[in-house]
C-alpha cells in the first residue's frame, strides 16, 4: 500500500557543525567547549574527538552531490560559533563565514534548502571561561552571534532555528556533566535553561531585525515523551514532574511567554530563579513560524519515595535522569528490542507528541527535525551496488561495490514514517521530515561507537557507503510516498 505525504511536504536530512565537519584548527577556528571536555580523559567512550569527524568541511560538494542523489529536499546544518567569532573581543572571522557561504550557495544551487541551526552545542571555550551557559552575559553574545550570521548569510537561509536541544545543553551539559562542559551542578543547570530560553528570543529578535519579520524562525526541542508506568495519583505525579522539567520549561516560556508555577515551586530548594529578569519573558515569548521536534524515544516512570534516595548524593538519579527536581521520579529500564544506544522504539510516541502538540497550539507548524536510529552495521561486499562520482574530478560522493544491509534501521525509519503519517491523519500539522543523520558521525559522549548514519563512513578514508536505510529514504523522499 502507499501512502502520500501532502503536497509540499519536506524530506531532508540532518547533521550539526562539531559532529560532522572536522578541521577544528582550521581559518581561524578556536576551540569549542567540546574540543575540551573531548581532551579530558575519560569523556569520551572511545576517547575520540570531533578533530576529523566526516571532514565535511572539506568534502561538503561530496556530500552535497549525495543529498542530491537522494532527492531530499533541504539539509539541516548547524554553524560553529567558534568558527565565526573566535575570540572575545567580537571580531567576525571572514574565512570561517566564507565556510558557510559556500557550503549554502552549492546547496541552494542544488536545490536544497538549507535549514540553519545557530548553536547545537560547540559554545565557544571563551564564553565556557565566562561562566557558560548559568550566565546570563552568554545569552547576550548569542545575540550578538546571531545577528552576525543574519547579515552574513541573509537570505540564503531558508529556515533558522535558534538552538538545538537546550535540554541537553542545560542538562547534560550542567547538571549530570556527561555532555561538554561536564558540569554537575543543579542550580546552574537551572540558570542555563532560562538563559538559553532568553537566547533563543533575543536570537529571533536580531534575526528578524537584521532581515525582517518574514523571515522564518524556529527551535528544535528534543521534547520527552514520558509515559507513567500506571495511572495511580504518585505515577502520574512522577510523569507530571518529569513533564515539567524535560519539556514545559521550554513551552511555556518560548510559547506563551510563562513559566509554569509547579516548576519554580519543584525546585525551591534548589533555586530561587532570582536570574530571570524583568522583561525577560517578553523577550523570550516571540512568534514562531515552525517547532522543530527531535524525536528518538519514550521514557516510562513511576513514583520513588523520595525519603529513600540521597538527594545529596544523588549520582544514581543523575544517571538515570539527568534532570533535576527528580528526588520523586524513578526511571524504569527500556523494554523490548533496543537500539545500539541503549533506546526503546516506539513510533507511537512520535505521533502522540506531534498530535498533543498541534492540539496544544493549532497554528504553528511542525517538522520532526531529527528521527533515526543506531545500529552496530557491517559492510558487505556486492559488486551490484554503483557508486556516484563526486562534483570534482576523482571525487567519489560513494563507492561501488559495498553497501550496509540495515535492517533494523530500514524498519525504524518506515514505521516511524507512518507514524508522522498517521499523526497528519489526526490532524497534527507537520511540515517535514529530517533523518538522523545523512552520515555515521561523532556522536557525542559515544565518540565514533555508535553509527546514526543512513550512509556509513569509513573514518580511515571518509570514504560513503550506502546503507539499505539511505536507499529506502531515497525512494521515500522522491516519492513523498511510503
Ligand atoms: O547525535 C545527536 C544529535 O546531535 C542531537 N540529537 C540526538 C542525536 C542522537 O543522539
Amino acid at each position: 500500500m502507499t501512502i502520500r505525504f501532502p503536497e509540499g511536504f519536506t524530506w531532508g536530512t540532518a547533521t550539526a557543525s562539531y559532529q560532522v565537519e572536522g578541521a577544528i584548527h582550521e581559518d581561524g577556528r578556536t576551540p569549542s567547549i567540546w574540543d575540551t571536555f573531548c581532551a579530558k580523559p575519560g569523556t569520551i567512550s572511545d576517547g575520540s574527538s570531533g578533530e576529523f569527524a566526516c571532514d565535511q568541511y572539506h568534502r561538503y560538494r561530496n556530500d552535497i552531490a549525495l543529498m542530491k542523489e537522494l532527492g531530499v529536499g533541504a539539509y539541516r546544518l548547524s554553524v560553529a560559533w567558534p568558527r565565526i567569532i573566535p575570540n572575545p573581543d567580537g571580531e567576525v572571522n571572514r574565512k570561517g563565514v566564507d565556510y558557510y557561504l559556500r557550503l549554502l550557495d552549492d546547496l541552494c544551487d542544488n536545490g536544497i534548502k538549507p535549514v540553519v541551526t545557530l548553536y547545537h552545542w560547540d559554545l565557544p571555550q571563551y564564553l565556557e571561561d565566562r561562566g557558560g551557559w548559568p550566565a546570563r552575559d552568554t545569552a547576550l553574545r548569542y545575540a550578538d552571534y546571531a545577528a552576525v550570521l543574519a547579515r552574513a548569510f541573509g537570505d540564503r537561509v531558508d529556515t533558522w532555528t535558534t538552538l538545538n536541544e537546550p535540554w541537553c545543553t542545560a542538562y547534560l551539559g550542567y547538571c549530570n556533566g556527561v555532555h561538554a562542559p561536564g558540569v554537575r551542578d543543579d542550580a546552574k543547570s537551572l540558570a542555563a535553561v532560562h538563559h538559553l530560553n532568553l537566547a533563543h528570543g533575543l536570537g529571533i529578535q536580531a534575526v528578524r531585525a537584521e532581515l525582517g519579520e518574514k523571515t522564518r524562525m524556529s527551535v528544535t526541542l528534543n521534547l520527552q515523551v514520558t509515559r507513567a508506568a500506571t495511572n495511580s495519583p504518585a505515577d502520574l505525579a512522577a510523569r507530571r514532574r518529569a513533564d515539567l522539567f524535560a519539556n514545559e520549561v521550554w513551552l511555556g516560556p518560548m510559547l506563551e511567554g510563562r513559566y509554569d508555577p509547579e516548576i519554580l515551586e519543584a525546585s525551591k530548594h534548589i533555586t530561587d530563579w532570582s536570574f530571570i529578569h524583568d522583561g525577560d519573558l517578553e523577550a523570550i515569548h516571540q512568534p514562531l513560524d515552525v517547532l522543530g521536534i527531535n524525536y528518538y524515544s519514550t521514557t516510562y516512570v513511576r513514583h520513588r519515595d523520595p525519603a529513600q534516595t540521597s538527594v545529596k548524593s544523588d549520582k544514581p538519579i543523575k544517571h538515570e535522569n539527568a534532570m533535576p527536581a527528580q528526588e520523586s521520579v524513578e526511571t524504569l529500564p527500556p523494554e523490548g528490542e533496543l537500539t545500539a544506544m541503549g533506546w526503546n522504539q516506539e513510533p507511537e510516541g512520535l505521533r502522540d507528541i506531534l498530535v498533543e502538540l498541534s492540539r496544544c497550539y493549532p497554528s504553528l507548524p511542525l517538522m520532526v527535525t531529527e528521527n533515526g536510529s543506531a545500529w552496530d552495521d557491517e559492510v558487505a561486499e556486492d559488486d551490484t551496488v554503483t557508486g556516484i562520482a563526486g562534483p570534482e574530478e576523482g571525487m567519489i560522493a560513494v563507492v561501488p561495490g559495498r553497501i550496509v544491509h540495515d535492517p533494523k534501521r530500514v524498519a525504524y525509519l518506515n514505521a516511524h514514517v507512518n507514524a508522522v503519517h498517521d499523526a497528519i491523519d489526526q490532524g497534527a500539522n507537520v511540515n517535514g521530515y529530517y533523518a538522523w543523520s545523512l552520515l555515521d558521525n561523532f556522536e557525542w559522549a559515544f565518540g565514533y561507537s555508535k553509527r546514526f548514519g543512513i550512509v556509513r563512513v569509513d573514518y580511515d578514508t571518509q570514504e560513503r557507503i550506502w546503507k539499505d536505510s539511505a536507499l529506502r529514504f531515497r525512494d521515500i523522499a522522491r516519492n513523498n510516498a511510503i
